[in-house]
């Protein structure tokens, strides 16, 4: 491989920049080539169990993690650990304590994946804080992916979920304290608790995903971002990996971020390359970019991940073999 690279970038030099491009092309597909070789390999070794999560929720990710050591399957063991946040009441962005819409109501969306390719998803629940195990409900017990608002929460409450006040008295006091101003400015990424998307790889090789949220705060009423649509925040396949998306959501679904990453994984590319392509695709099309964040998280069937972000500020969490660890990931918008 070093050595045709050597040859390709030879030719570059004496044949000059015509045909420059083209060299550069055949390094990549070679690169890729030789990734693809190398995920075969590691296909063949069994990887121990691994979660990641978006942002540094440390709890959220080491129930997860402990969960898929005491053997418990990845879709359990993902739903548990997202739980964490879901019930936290100082996380504004994610269940129950999260921040309302511009009036006043918290509306969740959620979205869970499992090994089988099954998925299941609920958008604007607003009186039940465990939205990814009610998502889950909804892939078992009904014919349908998604439901939502009214129809989700009949649903849930029908299947044992209990009808709660989601607005908690800090939440309706910073709400309030907005209303003076009505100033809508989404600021994505400055502070170290968001939306939670988490990929699990259990004892058996299997992947699975969640993903939960309470969306943009202060957002219009009946806005529904990326998290809880298959492919944007949240996608597996579990012959090849998954994806998790955080950041702003309309930004995401425009690329399918999540799904996008996963197919380049299927082509080849690590957890890592791939992350940053579709990070990529999104600030290659979109002007704006420096004015939102996005960060994606991905996992390969070999347990290798990956993780990146359009700004700085963005970490994961991992947990492997008993370390729970906070990774910061690489970020495109150096200047
Ligand atoms: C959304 N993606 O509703 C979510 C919000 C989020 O970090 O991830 N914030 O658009």
């Amino acid at each position: 491989m070093k050595r045709r690279i050597f040859i390709q970038n030879a030719s570059l030099t004496s044949l000059g920049i015509i045909v420059g491009t083209s060299v550069l092309a055949n390094i990549e597909i070679e690169n890729v080539y030789e990734e693809k070789k190398s995920n075969k390999s590691m296909k063949n070794k069994k990887p121990s169990p691994v979660a990641i999560c978006t942002w540094a929720f440390t709890k959220a990710n080491q129930t997860a993690g402990e969960a898929l050591y005491n053997g418990k399957p990845a879709l359990d063991s993902a739903i548990e650990g997202v739980a964490v946040e879901e019930e936290n009441l100082k996380n504004t962005t994610v269940g129950k304590g999260g921040a309302p819409d511009r009036e006043g109501n918290v509306t969740l969306d959620a979205c869970v994946m499992a090994p089988s390719g099954d998925c299941g998803a609920v958008v604007c629940v607003s009186t039940i804080t465990n939205v990814a195990a009610l998502s889950r409900k909804v892939m078992e017990e009904t014919p349908h992916v998604m439901l939502a608002g009214e129809g989700a929460e009949e649903f849930g409450y029908a299947n044992g979920f209990e009808k709660e006040d989601l607005l908690t008295e800090d939440s309706r006091k910073e709400w309030q304290e907005w209303l003076k101003t009505k100033e809508y400015k989404p600021i994505i990424n400055i502070e170290n608790h968001d939306t939670i998307g988490m990929l699990t790889l259990d004892d058996k090789g299997d992947i699975a995903g969640a993903c939960t949220t309470s969306g943009l705060s202060y957002k219009m009423k009946g806005r529904v971002g990326d998290s809880p649509i298959i492919g944007s925040g949240l996608f597996v396949d579990n012959e090849i990996g998954g994806a998790a998306a955080t950041g702003m959501g309309e930004e995401i679904m425009k690329t399918v971020g999540s799904f996008l990453i996963v197919e380049l994984m299927r082509n080849g590319m690590s957890p890592q390359k791939a992350c940053e392509e579709a990070i990529r695709r999104i600030v290659s099309k979109n002007k704006r970019y420096k004015d939102f964040q996005i960060a994606y998280i991905a996992i390969n069937k070999a347990g290798e991940t990956g993780t990146y972000c359009i700004h700085e500020g963005f970490t994961m969490m991992k947990y492997q073999d008993g370390n729970n660890e906070n990774v910061k990931a690489d970020f495109y918008n150096k200047i």
